[in-house]
């Protein structure tokens, strides 16, 4: 993989410092100002298209095991077979955007732009739009934890400088609450689907079972139990095409892609004096988006 004129295995974490874009942060590596233009601008989506988007660290990638599941009625040989990102490009990032060019559709593409930099062809298009969420207090200890061993990302520094940085934006792909914010405008387009990542815990068979509505693929109730097998925590941990244990962009001695995968882990790591900051925070930037869900 080439990045700005060097290689990614020849890359230290001291090398990284993001750029920005029309006020948004991104890493140079596998993206830049003119990817990002042409994606904005150039790349068209077509209406059978699928685009999982997320802020990241939200369930992204157990969002993409399920969708490639229920495509293939259970079966798990494909997600075991192919890289996720050859499954379910990423559009921002150079390599995957070449690959989904040549897909035909239906293809699953995926996405962490915020919408205001999304290609514009979806704005005529019928393309399906699944957004999940995530409660931003995990998304944020997650964040945390991926940015130590992702070498693609700046390191996070101490627990209470990351917190500041998040809270106000100053990292990868930019605010979660202008990301939120953005695509919940989009919710009451028919083709605008809203899921949560701790709904998809508490209930993943009726989950699958809507997902594979939105596809378009009547599973029968053992194909459904298929999908909900295969895209557990422990399935995927074990999946080497989606653990990202395959990859040199991450330093498997530092941190694991599957980390622990529950809720509320962010009690664990926020102090009662981090949390009721957030706890401000988020009601100063949330409190008019009512559409959301209240998270404990
Ligand atoms: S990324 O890098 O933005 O694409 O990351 P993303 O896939 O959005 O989020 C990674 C977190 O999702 C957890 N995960 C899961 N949780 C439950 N069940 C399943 N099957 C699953 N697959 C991935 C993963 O562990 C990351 O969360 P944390 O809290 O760090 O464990």
């Amino acid at each position: 993989m080439r990045l700005a004129g060097k290689h990614i295995l020849s890359m230290s974490e001291s090398d990284i410092t993001y750029f920005t874009h029309k006020g948004i942060l991104f890493t140079p590596v596998g993206t830049s100002v003119e990817i990002l233009n042409y994606v904005e601008n150039e790349f068209q989506l077509f209406d059978d298209d699928i685009v999982t988007v997320t802020y990241p660290k939200s369930g992204t990638n157990w969002m993409l095991e399920i969708l490639g599941l229920i495509q293939h009625g259970g079966d798990p040989s494909w997600v075991r077979s192919t890289p996720v990102w050859d499954r379910c490009p990423w559009i921002e990032v150079h390599e995957c955007h070449q690959k989904a060019l040549k897909y035909l559709p239906p293809r699953l593409l995926t996405s962490h732009l915020p919408f205001q930099l999304f290609p514009k062809s979806f704005i005529h298009s019928k393309a399906k739009i699944i957004y999940v969420l995530r409660n931003p207090k995990d998304v944020l200890v997650s964040s945390y934890h991926f940015s130590k061993f992702f070498k693609v990302f700046e390191d996070p520094g101490a627990t209470e400088e990351f917190l500041e940085k998040f809270l106000r934006g100053n990292v990868a792909y930019g605010s979660w609450f202008d990301h939120v914010r953005g695509w919940m405008e989009l919710k009451d387009r028919p083709n605008f689907f809203l899921f949560t990542y701790e709904d998809l815990q508490k209930n993943l068979p009726g989950n699958v079972e809507k997902l594979s509505q939105i596809l378009g693929k009547n599973l029968n109730s053992q194909q459904i139990n298929a999908v909900v097998e295969n895209a557990s925590f422990h399935k995927m941990k074990d999946n080497n095409m989606s653990n990202f244990t395959q990859t040199p962009l991450f330093d498997q001695s530092t941190g694991k892609f599957m980390r622990k995968g529950i809720s509320g882990d962010w009690k664990n790591h926020l102090t009662v004096a981090q949390n009721e900051y957030f706890d401000r925070v988020y009601q100063e930037k949330m409190q008019d988006i009512k559409t959301i869900p209240l998270w404990e």
